[in-house]
């Protein structure tokens, strides 16, 4: 399998931690979004969307979007788990994900911001205003329904990780870098570090990836 990923991506970073967790066999190729090199013919060819991550089997078989390819790999590597065995629960750890991959990821995409500057003019202020408004309002609902369900454990469901981890670890590793205040926040934090010790997080993070740029590395 050939992953194309880029660092900062949050969609990749779902689908690396996913690879990890599975100790799915693959290698990386690296598309930079911040030379555009996404919007390129070369890239487009395998994703007419252009946009990361893609998967291609080794059939040639080309998977895009992260919530697919979880599901995917979810399917053709069994353990560990990462949906739950019973319907409800996984309909509620698919909810937990879509809050984060479908309703809120989708207002900071660089397409979005690029339309925010670019087209509408608004000023750094007034994108950076906007980027914090959706992040903490997609925390303060994740909050609110992480304290209160009963299904919520060491993790968002349950005591291991599922795609409800995978998809809000990003969330707060952006809405950390927009300087968020995390203290209406204490399930959330909690379960992010609870999943950022276990090494198939950590090693997916943005700044630990061999196409980070050097002032942003970690490791
Ligand atoms: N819903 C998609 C989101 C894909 C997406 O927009 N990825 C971003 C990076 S996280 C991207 O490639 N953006 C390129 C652009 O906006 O120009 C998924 O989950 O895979």
């Amino acid at each position: 399998m050939k992953f194309y990923s880029f660092w900062r991506s949050l969609a990749s970073f779902r689908v690396r931690i996913a690879l990890n967790l599975k100790n799915a066999v693959h290698e990386v190729a690296f598309v930079d979004i911040d030379k555009q090199q996404h919007l390129g013919a070369d890239y487009a060819r395998i994703n007419p969307q252009m946009a990361l991550p893609s998967l291609v089997l080794d059939d040639g078989t080309v998977l895009t979007q992260s919530l697919a390819i979880l599901e995917y790999l979810e399917e053709t590597y069994p353990l560990p788990r990462l949906l739950p065995v019973d319907a409800a629960g996984r309909a509620r750890v698919r909810a937990l994900a879509a809050m984060v991959a479908s309703d809120m990821h989708p207002l900071i995409v660089p397409r979005v911001q690029r339309y925010l500057t670019q087209e509408l003019k608004l000023a750094p202020e007034q994108k950076t205003a906007w980027l914090r408004h959706w992040a903490a309002e997609s925390l303060h609902a994740l909050e609110a329904r992480l304290a209160r369900d009963k299904e919520t454990g060491h993790f968002a469901h349950g005591d291991s990780p599922t795609f409800a981890d995978i998809c809000m670890v990003g969330l707060v590793t952006f809405s950390t870098a927009q300087n968020i205040d995390f203290t209406p926040y204490p399930t959330v934090t909690r379960i992010f570090e609870t999943a950022m010790a276990l090494p198939a997080f950590a090693q997916a993070r943005p700044q630990v990836q061999p196409d980070a740029p050097p002032s942003m590395r970690l490791a």
